[in-house]
């Protein structure tokens, strides 16, 4: 199976090396040239407990890559699945399908307004990942990844994928009911990534301040709450338990969107916890600590963005 990886970021980057080290075939795409030239140099650089990889794997911004691929897993900010899904319409080959394994509430229907259900499948994961420089990760922390077709009904495609995911070492499983994997994923970055990118600290280190457990628990409450009236059938029966279960596995990790904060990118508060808000509004659930949460990381955001972000 050819794979193409969209956005090599901590997560595109750190599948990227697991997939080539277990001998697939991946190359990454990129939408920023320069730094698509210099992977392609330097190759990817995988720092994980028992050591460092360097891995050659080809990286370009030409979208013409996406011709011969047999599957294509977006691993984009939020914020540009639009755009990915533009480019996957154009690009992609007919027989090839999309893999999100992104954050945020809403990459599967964009992607299926452009692909068709049949096409797309979302995923969920909770390896921690952490961007050291163009191409350069560490794999933080193992977690579990969850995958499942976008029309619903288990297919030998998806059991496929997840086998390749296997033997690149990741605990996969693949499931029925896609948004139930979504949702499950966004209570969890609900919970622990405005926190950790407000007081500044590791995943771990959450579990460590009493009151930053306080409104991670009421957090998840609140995304729970919403998730349940969508109808969503959450992974864990007890979600705060999960949510911590991820905090201290992943405990030397700094979250995705801390990793944003500090390198002064913009985030993906508005499809998680601000995602959270907008359902909640939808099924008439109030949210107020998941809209404090998005305000006082867009206000963070803005001071070094600009208010028009
Ligand atoms: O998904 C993550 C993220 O940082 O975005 C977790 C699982 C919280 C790991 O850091």
């Amino acid at each position: 199976m050819k794979i193409v990886i969209v956005g090599p970021g901590a997560m595109g980057l750190m599948l990227a090396a697991r997939l080539a080290m277990a001998g697939a075939q991946v190359s990454l795409l990129d939408h920023r040239a320069q730094r698509a030239r210099t992977i392609n140099e330097q190759g990817v650089l995988l720092e994980h407990s028992q050591g460092q990889e360097r891995l050659a794997i080809p990286a370009g911004a030409d979208s013409a890559a996406l011709a011969d691929a047999d599957l294509a897993v977006i691993c984009t900010k939020a914020y540009h699945t639009q755009e990915v899904a533009r480019t996957l319409r154009s690009h992609l080959n007919p027989q090839a399908r999309a893999l999100t394994l992104q954050n945020g509430a809403e990459n599967v229907e964009t992607l299926v307004d452009a692909l068709g259900p049949e096409r797309v499948l979302g995923g969920i994961t909770s390896e921690g990942a952490t961007l050291l420089g163009p191409g350069k990760v560490r794999h933080a922390g193992r977690g579990v990844t969850h995958i499942g077709p976008a029309r619903g009904l288990l297919d030998d495609y998806t059991c496929q994928v997840r086998d390749l995911l296997i033997k690149a070492g990741f605990e996969t499983e693949a499931n029925e009911g896609v948004q139930n994997l979504i949702w499950t994923k966004v209570v969890i970055n609900a919970g622990i990534n405005p926190l950790t990118a407000i007081l500044d600290v590791l995943n771990g280190q959450l579990l460590e301040l009493a009151p930053a457990r306080e409104v991670m628990a009421e957090a998840v409450a609140e995304a729970v709450a919403v998730g349940k009236a969508l109808g969503v059938r959450f992974l864990h029966q007890d979600m705060l338990a999960a949510v911590q279960q991820v905090a201290r596995r992943t405990g030397t990790n700094i979250s995705s969107m801390r990793q944003d904060v500090l390198s002064k990118r913009r985030t993906e508060v508005a499809y998680i916890n601000g995602a959270v808000v907008r359902q909640g509004e939808q099924v008439g659930l109030p949210t107020p600590v998941n809209r404090t949460l998005t305000q006082l990381v867009q206000a963070k955001e803005a001071e070094y963005l600009g208010e028009a972000n």
